[in-house]
């Protein structure tokens, strides 16, 4: 098998399983946790020296950084049945800054937010800090849900892998009230987008695992 995808599904390596679902790629998925030291390995830090998944080896081509591996899926199997790459530069642009948007604007808030309101014991959860990261989203938030009152997806007039890189985050914090009351546009794009065949099947792959 030539592509291999390494980390489990319940982790950010969902995104170029989602990239891989939509393409109809032929992979091997192996599903490596990221909690219990598997990524410390020597074997794994050949991968990826910050001993972190995903990893996507394509014969040897090693991509690390879950947006850059679902960039990196998506152009490099553009030709197939269905495209998520640009195919105008300014579909690029639009990829290209919404993706990097997503990471430097909204991942860590989202993040924070999900681990305090869902994801840790809740012994552990301090709602204050996932209060503070919901109310720093809204500022980012106001920036999509703007883009999202005349523009059906990020890039052109189609879904594409920016789609993926920005939904993939904004999942994490679907129910959350800035998102629900404060950005309904942004509310509808995402349920759309959770309800594709390809990221149904990341999440049957999290159940499966
Ligand atoms: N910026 C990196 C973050 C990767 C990351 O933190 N992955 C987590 C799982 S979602 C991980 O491997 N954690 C293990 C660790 O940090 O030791 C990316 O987007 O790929």
């Amino acid at each position: 098998m030539a592509l291999r995808i390494y980390g489990t599904a319940a982790s950010r390596a969902a995104r170029p399983l989602w990239v891989a679902h939509e393409l109809g790629l032929d992979f091997e998925h192996i599903a490596l946790p990221y909690l219990g030291g598997a990524t410390r390995m020597s074997e794994f830090l050949v991968l990826n020296p910050n001993g972190r998944i995903p990893v996507v080896d394509d014969d040897g081509v090693l991509v690390w950084e879950s947006m850059a591996c679902a960039l990196y899926l998506a152009e490099r199997f553009k030709g197939g049945r269905w495209s998520l790459a640009a195919e105008t530069p300014a579909e690029l642009a639009d990829i290209l800054r919404w993706s990097f948007w997503v990471v430097n604007e909204c991942e860590k808030d989202a993040l924070t937010y999900l681990m305090h309101s869902a994801l840790m014991p809740p012994e552990r959860r301090k709602p204050a800090l996932a209060n503070e990261a919901e109310r720093r989203l809204r500022i980012p938030l106001r920036v999509l849900e703007q883009h999202l009152q005349t523009c059906g997806y990020l890039a052109g007039e189609r879904f594409t892998v920016a789609d993926v890189c920005v939904a993939s985050v904004m999942a994490w914090v679907q129910g959350a009230s800035v998102v629900m009351e404060q950005s309904p546009r942004v509310a509808e794009w995402l349920q759309n987008c959770l309800a594709r065949p390809a990221f149904q099947a990341v999440q049957l792959m999290i159940k499966s695992e």
